[in-house]
């Protein structure tokens, strides 16, 4: 049994909580203010208070559905709607958050509108991705994005529609066995754990590298016949190769599990979702990003990285081929 790590001395591995990872990020950036590390101080406060309401899911009254629709037309379940007011009551106290757009609000929020605000913001999210699976325990998550924002473009949505690639930070918080946050600001991925008693984010795993291949591939199967037929050939060639499938339904959760043993997430145009189904800007390009600095590829279709494309509307949706950069190149090669 390894010894506890408290019992010796070891300065060469010291404790390090989200907070300090950012304040040692930032001192690295020359002339860096602290701006975009003090929003990314309250995502994580945010994911704290959302991890303790899905914690409290069956005790609390806050399962079910809340009596709306989102702006996809989805119900809203309560959560959702609790999660979105947590992270725009945090962000919106934060003075480098110019912009907030979420997945559940038709509109952006102009936060702050003053054209000689500089070193500000555009933050955009997902509150409760894979809500559905809410009442079944299953695992959800929070997706973010982080854009500059231009002071001189007054409207909303024309200072947020900036292609993936333009991302400063992006992240998601998996609310699984364990609360985890997953963080790029474009120097690599670091993982960090909540740990409850403490009631901090502690640094666990530094410059994640996703594995090359993992025969192994992560799709909504019951669609399968309404995709393009170049995933259907895909699928018979994966599957012909003893590929395993595993599906969670929560993008938060299927990509984690990619990010940390590799394997391919697909989420193809259906007929039902001509263009896919996942947002663009809310769920597909930070997890592009963060699969990118693992080391994976991400595409909207063969020879189209997903950073690349440039949004004409904040929700617009694209079909997501994403994982291990083996395994993305197979899912290519029967695309042709
Ligand atoms: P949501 O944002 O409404 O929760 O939907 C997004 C979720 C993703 O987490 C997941 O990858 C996908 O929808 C699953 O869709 P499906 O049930 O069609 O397989
Ligand atoms: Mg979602």
């Amino acid at each position: 049994m390894p010894a506890d790590p408290l019992l010796t001395l070891d300065h060469s591995s010291p404790i390090v909580t989200i907070q300090s990872h950012l304040l040692a990020e930032q001192a690295r950036i020359p002339g860096s203010t602290g701006t975009l590390s003090w929003i990314l101080s309250a995502m994580s406060i945010s994911a704290k208070i959302i991890a303790n309401k899905v914690r409290c899911a069956r005790l609390e009254d806050v399962l079910g559905e809340a009596g709306s629709g989102n702006v996809q037309g989805e119900q809203q379940q309560k959560l959702d709607v609790i999660s979105n007011n947590v992270l725009l009551r945090l962000l919106g106290g934060r003075e480098g958050v110019a912009i907030v757009a979420s997945e559940e609000n038709e509109e952006p929020v102009i936060i702050r509108n003053d054209p000689s605000g500089e070193h500000r913001y555009c933050v955009l999210f997902d509150p409760l991705d894979g809500s559905s699976n809410l009442d079944v325990c299953g695992g959800v998550g929070t997706i973010f994005s982080i854009l500059r924002h231009d002071p001189k473009v007054n409207d909303a949505q024309t200072a947020l529609l900036q292609p993936g690639r333009a991302q400063v930070a992006a992240g998601y918080v998996l609310y699984g066995s364990s609360t985890v946050m997953v963080l790029t600001v474009g120097n690599g991925v670091d993982m960090f754990v909540l740990d409850p008693a403490v009631g901090a984010f502690m640094l666990v795993e530094r410059g994640i590298r996703t594995p090359a291949a993992n025969k192994s591939y992560s799709v909504n199967e019951g669609n399968r016949r309404t995709f393009p037929d170049g995933y259907q050939k895909y699928l018979d060639w994966a599957q012909e190769r003893g590929y395993s499938s595993r599906y969670v339904g929560s993008m938060v959760a299927d990509v984690h599990r990619i990010l940390l043993k590799g394997g391919v997430f697909l989420y193809p145009p259906t007929k039902k979702a001509p263009a896919g189904k996942l947002r663009l800007m809310y769920e597909a390009n930070p997890m592009a990003w963060l699969i990118e600095q693992a080391g994976g590829k991400a595409l909207a279709a063969p020879g189209q990285r997903i950073l690349d494309v440039q949004p004409k509307n904040i929700h617009e949706r694209t079909p997501v081929v994403l994982g291990s950069a083996e395994e993305v190149d197979h899912v290519v090669a029967q695309l042709g």
